[in-house]
């Protein structure tokens, strides 16, 4: 099962934006640790805190094929961007949904890392894309923003009706007759 629950679009709790992070104590620690567990058993190949319910600028990675290479940041901030890359993106809040956007192909970053040490590090591709929707989540903002008015009324709606489908009916019985 898996440790934290994850909210799921339109929950208004998805809009709020993501404080930095003070320190990194056993509770980060513990917290990381709780995101990836989440994250891959979901499965996914991202996760921010905004997600989990945790309004902390934090968020987990690992786009390797082996499942083998977990990323952490803390206090994420892109410092470059470079290159324009259109890739069909999903969200584990917008469920089933996969539709595609234009992101930089390649980013360079200063983030904190779970020793409390700020570094800047490099990313493309696929991972470059994970982390600039994850940097989104903590700033409120969903993939399906990007998207035509038209397009997220249709993916909610489609939500909707998917999230009735999976509630059960209320068990009604029949009042049994006075005696
Ligand atoms: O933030 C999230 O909701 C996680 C999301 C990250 C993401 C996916 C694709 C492009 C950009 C960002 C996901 O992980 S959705 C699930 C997914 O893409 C996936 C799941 C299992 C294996 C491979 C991919
Ligand atoms: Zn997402």
């Amino acid at each position: 099962m898996a440790k934290l629950q994850i909210l799921e679009y339109p929950d208004p709790r998805l809009r709020t934006v993501a404080k930095p992070v003070e320190v990194v104590d056993e509770q980060i620690r513990q917290l990381a640790r709780d995101m990836l567990e989440t994250m891959y058993e979901a499965p996914g190949i991202g996760l921010a805190a905004t997600q989990v319910d945790v309004h902390i600028r934090m968020l987990v990675a690992d786009v390797s094929e082996e499942r083998d290479d977990p990323r952490v940041f803390i206090n994420p901030e892109i410092l470059e961007k470079d290159g324009v890359e259109a890739m069909d993106e999903g969200c584990l809040s917008v469920p089933g949904i996969y539709e595609r956007v234009e992101r930089a192909d390649h980013i360079r970053l200063r983030s904190t890392n779970l020793d409390g040490e700020t570094v800047e590090s490099e990313a493309e591709g696929l991972l470059a894309v994970c982390i600039q929707h994850e940097i989104d989540h903590l700033e409120g903002k969903l993939f399906v923003d990007y998207l035509s008015d038209l397009k997220r009324q249709r993916i909610r709606k489609r939500l909707e009706k998917s999230r009735r489908s999976q509630t059960p009916e209320p068990v009604v019985r029949a009042r049994s007759p006075a005696i």
